[in-house]
């Protein structure tokens, strides 16, 4: 046995130092960029040490780990749209999902990451889930992108949850998470890995360069992972987030988002803001770490390909995730919002020449990625990127660096959070489009880093409040490291208009027709409506696919909010089943309780309903502050209901009924 390990080592050491010496000092370095998808920094490197990350800890260890890693937009097309193409939001003009400005004008002048080293010299493949949605960048090589995982599962292994799940592969009768006693290949991160491991292994003999990129879907929900990564768990010691509650003093709508609402057990018709039971969290945190030892397993797989082929000492690196995420801290799951917890993300970069096991505690940014593998590879950094290579950071891991750190979160059409990290404080103004103040927020890292109250409105602070808002509108080009300028003069792209493949959201059709319970493509039949209210056009859109509920969103409806408004309705059902429409009004971006009303069957002919939001409103009144306006109406279908059926929305107006 001793003999095996002696000879194995022998042989190992002699192939590293052959595949050094063979090594052209020239050569430009590989680069391998790993993206996790809604993993916050729960990485045992990370100070979480019930996680098991045995490969990305390796990883950190031998790279620099950077502790205060912020994305720019804490939500999966934002952030990755702002990272692959090294600028902010207000230049990508990306919110979720992509955008017509983005794609159709951007994207084409703006050469993601991929592409620009491609553009570049080098081989560039991408796999998994590297941009949101369905765009891949225009490579010569393939996207791989697994359609499936096992025989089926989408999204989940197990008959019974692909059975649940229906044909889309997850539903509101699914679970947010499972554990199946299958191989990783059963899910698509296990065949991303794999795929990747091809490629990397097939670049063993090349010359050229490489650029791989590699998305895994995971820890994302639903939290499905094989067995194996959940029995290094004990589910009894799942540590509970320390802030159970909603900052104390900070507007309602500062957090907001709770896609656990979309499964099994979870209900929700209610808010989404409320505290599930200790039991059922120390399960999805189970569950979650079990994902991220998945993704971790993973990593290791790739990490030990670049060994095997040879390839690993001229490999730069990068792990990353696309923002932060609320495992109930305060009192939410997901992300979404301006807080640490959906900000803060993990940055680990092993670089040849920085293999070095130090941790970094300066601010850094998503957006300098880009910049920093362009340093890093000696490729001329593009005049209008608005990150600053961190390569000074790989260097001295504790130089002066940037003195702030910037982020940024839309509520609807009308306010825009802006926010920014010092290394002592948090700051956030809500800002409405008509350049009005609606809410600011403080909170102090040095004595409530889990920002828990929110200080901004204490007398005490006022001047703190007025320095910091003074630093966030002086921006993040004045908050670059002495010495360092950035002469990027990018315009501010247009409103955000959702994307779509085939067609413009901007509607003309008044049909929405579903056929069966599973209302797949609702988010390519709708092309939308035109329907006025007060004569005004008002834009609708289509939600993106929200799979427990059909649903239409008609916004920028700004009517103040009183007890006589009715809701009328014109419309008319083609079959003679009545349909159950759940409703939702709202003032800004946050969840309320989803009402519902009945629409009796028309038999095709146009016939009005009033329905009275009297009640609506007063929830508003119980549950969150006092509802000023109606900015929104949502219609849910309810697939559960399997009904059949064509609804034509004629009309939709909000009247005050006294008039
Ligand atoms: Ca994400």
């Amino acid at each position: 046995m001793n003999q095996i390990i002696t000879k194995t080592f022998l042989f190992f050491t002699a192939f590293t130092i052959l595949s050094c010496a063979n090594e052209n000092p020239n050569e430009k370095p590989n680069v391998l960029l790993i993206i996790a998808d809604d993993l916050r920094t729960e990485l045992n490197c990370y100070g979480a040490d019930y996680i098991h990350s045995p490969n990305i800890d390796n990883l950190a260890r031998n790279g620099v780990l950077f502790n205060n890693a912020y994305v720019q937009q804490a939500v999966c097309s934002a952030s990755r749209a702002s990272l692959l193409s090294g600028v902010r939001p207000n230049t990508t003009g990306v919110d979720y999902p992509y955008s017509n400005y983005f794609m159709n004008e951007f994207w084409p002048t703006h050469p993601m990451l991929a592409e620009y080293f491609e553009q570049n010299g080098y081989y560039a493949h991408t796999f998994g889930k590297i941009h949101h949605g369905t765009p891949s960048d225009k490579l010569k090589t393939d996207h791989y992108k697994p359609k499936t995982g096992l025989n089926t599962g989408k999204f989940y292994a197990l008959p019974e949850n692909i059975e649940k799940g229906g044909a889309r592969g997850r539903s509101h009768e699914t679970p947010p998470y499972e554990s199946a006693d299958v191989p990783d290949e059963a899910y698509k991160d296990g065949l991303i890995a794999q795929e990747a491991v091809k490629i990397i292994a097939q670049q063993k003999e090349s010359k050229e360069p490489f650029f791989l990129a590699v998305g895994f879907n995971k820890p994302h929900l639903p939290y499905n992972a094989p067995k194996k990564y959940w029995d290094l768990y004990e589910q009894s010691e799942m540590p509970l987030a320390p802030n159970q509650y909603h900052p104390e003093d900070s507007p309602h709508y500062s957090a907001t988002h709770n896609t656990l609402m979309r499964y099994a057990g979870l209900n929700y018709y209610n808010s989404p803001n409320h505290v599930l039971p200790d039991d059922y969290q120390r399960k999805l945190i189970h569950a979650y770490a079990a994902c991220v030892s998945f993704i971790d397993a993973q990593v290791g797989k790739l990490i030990a390909t670049l060994k095997e082929t040879g390839k690993y000492d001229n490999t730069i690196i990068v792990f990353i995730s696309d923002h932060g995420y609320h495992l109930g801290h305060q009192q939410k799951w997901g992300k979404t919002t301006n807080f640490e917890n959906s900000t803060r993300a993990p940055l680990i970069v092993s670089s040849p020449n920085h293999r070095k096991g130090k941790r970094s505690t300066q601010l850094v940014e998503y957006v300098d990625l880009y910049a920093t593998l362009c340093d890093l590879t000696d490729i001329e950094i593009p005049k209008y990127t608005e990150g600053t290579s961190i390569k000074p950071l790989l260097e001295n891991p504790h130089r002066e660096w940037k003195t702030a750190a910037f982020s940024q979160f839309p509520r609807g059409r009308k306010m825009e959070g802006y926010s920014m990290r010092t290394a002592d404080y948090r700051y956030t103004e809500w800002r409405l489009s008509n350049g009005k103040i609606d809410a600011t927020e403080l909170y102090d890292h040095k004595n409530d880093a889990i920002e828990s109250i929110n200080i901004a409105y204490k007398k005490e602070n006022e001047s703190l409040v007025n320095e910091l808002s003074q630093k966030l509108n002086a921006g993040w080009k004045a908050a670059l490291p002495k010495g360092i300028e950035n002469n990027s003069n990018n315009p501010i792209a247009p409103p955000h208009v959702k994307w779509s493949k085939t067609k413009n959201k901007f509607i003309k059709k008044k049909i929405m027709t579903f056929e069966n319970t599973d209302v797949l493509d609702l988010w390519t039949r709708v092309e939308g409506y035109q329907l006025s209210v007060k004569d005004q056009l008002l834009h609708i859109d289509v939600e993106h696919d929200a799979n427990y509920w059909k649903k239409i969103q008609v916004g920028d409806l700004n009517v103040k909010a009183t007890n006589n408004l009715v809701l009328k309705l014109a419309y008319k059902t083609i079959d003679n089943q009545p349909l159950s429409v759940a409703y939702h009004i709202s003032s800004g971006d946050n969840w309320g309780e989803l009402s519902s009303t009945s629409l009796p069957s028309t038999n095709g002919e146009i016939q009005e309903i009033t329905i009275p939001l009297a009640s609506d409103i007063s929830k508003w009144e119980d549950k969150f502050e006092k509802m000023k306006s109606i900015g929104e109406i949502i219609f849910c279908i309810n697939p559960k209901e399997q009904f059949k059926g064509t609804l034509v929305l004629e009309s939709l107006a909000i009247v005050n009924k006294k008039k």
